[in-house]
């Protein structure tokens, strides 16, 4: 396998892994970034990218920090992991904990995972349990399950130190790709260590002198569940980007040392203009993303609009999820557009209005 490394032999240097570390990987990370100049063109940006996490092993940029989180796990001698998640975290959790055969169990707010990410978590065999309540709701509970030393099970959300560790390296890939480091990182902000992570990672390769330069970090949350734009926690989110329908954000000081000390911003996306990016990123780019990472593609037109962001900056757009992943928004997206034949020549030409 000497084409094609582990990401995290690519990335040992700057990566807690030692000789004592187990081996673990499902092939995640090495995602395409792609240049979108149909995209960039609709909403006024000369040079956008677009990153493609939802290509990782299970269609999130979570496995780039899980195979860390649950290969340190294992070399410390845990037996299971646990995690709150609003789906991509527990669908991550399940299949790296399968692979590692430990016992996983996810805690997720009931009625409120995109169908594609719960069937992940049950079909790799997770303990499943859905609680009356919100994300924010289900990973108090997590968290307090697992401060106890001696706790029997590993926690795995992104307060565990080792996964934002493992989600810099999407951040060293997109330097290694470009040469350099891209003006605005453009990324959906929900539990806030996703953005806490890249601008760690843009900040390692400017410290070992491998670019010059770091990126404005711009982060967008929904605005139904936007707690850092507003400046308060917020109990009641509500948003149809599931992913981030988070009111209390566990690295909310990250994100917000993240967006100053690079100059950038935190801002709010409706659903309207998250659904517009959704299906604008398909439709020019033929790239199928879920809802909650079309908000960095709608954060970018926003900017755009507003000048806070230059048409010819160069801008990596983070596309954090796999479209198909909820095929229920994609579905009332497209809800009336197939057209019925015979099965004739003529039909068909008729139905097609050729
Ligand atoms: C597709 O799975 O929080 O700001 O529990 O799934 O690092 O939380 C998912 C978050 C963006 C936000 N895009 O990243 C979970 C979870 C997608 C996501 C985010 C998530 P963070």
């Amino acid at each position: 396998m000497a084409a094609r490394p582990r990401l995290c032999d690519r990335y040992r240097r700057f990566l807690p892994i030692t000789d004592a570390t187990p081996r673990l990987t499902l092939g995640e990370g090495f995602t395409p970034l792609v240049a979108a100049p149909r995209l960039g063109a609709r909403i006024g940006v000369a040079n956008l990218h677009l990153k493609l996490e939802g290509m990782n092993p299970t269609g999130s940029f979570k496995d780039r920090g899980m195979v860390v989180a649950v290969s340190k796990a294992i070399e410390a001698g845990a037996t299971s992991i646990i995690c709150a998640s609003t789906g991509n975290t527990s669908a991550s959790a399940a299949a790296y904990g399968a692979a590692a055969g430990i016992e996983v169990a996810v805690v997720l707010p009931k009625g409120a995972i995109a169908l594609g990410k719960l069937l992940q978590a049950l079909i790799a065999g997770a303990k499943v349990v859905a609680v009356d309540g919100n994300f924010d709701d289900a990973l108090r509970v997590v968290r307090s399950m697992t401060a106890a030393s001696g706790s029997r099970a590993t926690l795995v959300n992104s307060v565990n130190p080792h996964r934002i560790a493992g989600q810099k390296t999407a951040a060293y890939e997109i330097c290694d790709d470009l040469g350099r480091a891209p003006d605005v990182l453009a990324i959906p902000v929900g539990n806030a260590g996703n953005i806490t992570a890249y601008w760690a990672g843009f900040t390692d390769y400017a410290m070992a002198g491998i670019v010059e330069t770091r990126p404005r970090m711009h982060g967008f949350q929904a605005a139904g569940a936007a707690p850092i734009v507003e400046g308060h926690p917020i109990d009641d989110p509500h948003t149809i980007a599931t992913a981030i329908k988070i009111g209390n954000p566990a690295t909310w000081a990250g994100a917000v040392a993240a967006r100053d000390e690079s100059r950038g911003s935190i801002d709010a996306v409706t659903d309207d203009e998250i659904l517009t990016a959704y299906r604008n990123i398909a439709e020019f780019e033929g790239v199928f993303c879920e809802p909650s990472s079309a908000a960095s593609v709608a954060g970018v037109a926003k900017a755009a609009a507003s000048g806070a962001i230059g048409r010819d900056e160069l801008v990596v757009a983070i596309l954090t999820g796999n479209g198909l992943k909820d095929p229920d928004t994609a579905e009332r997206t497209v809800a009336g557009r197939i057209v019925e034949s015979d099965a004739s020549e003529a039909g068909v030409l008729k139905a097609l209005d050729w």
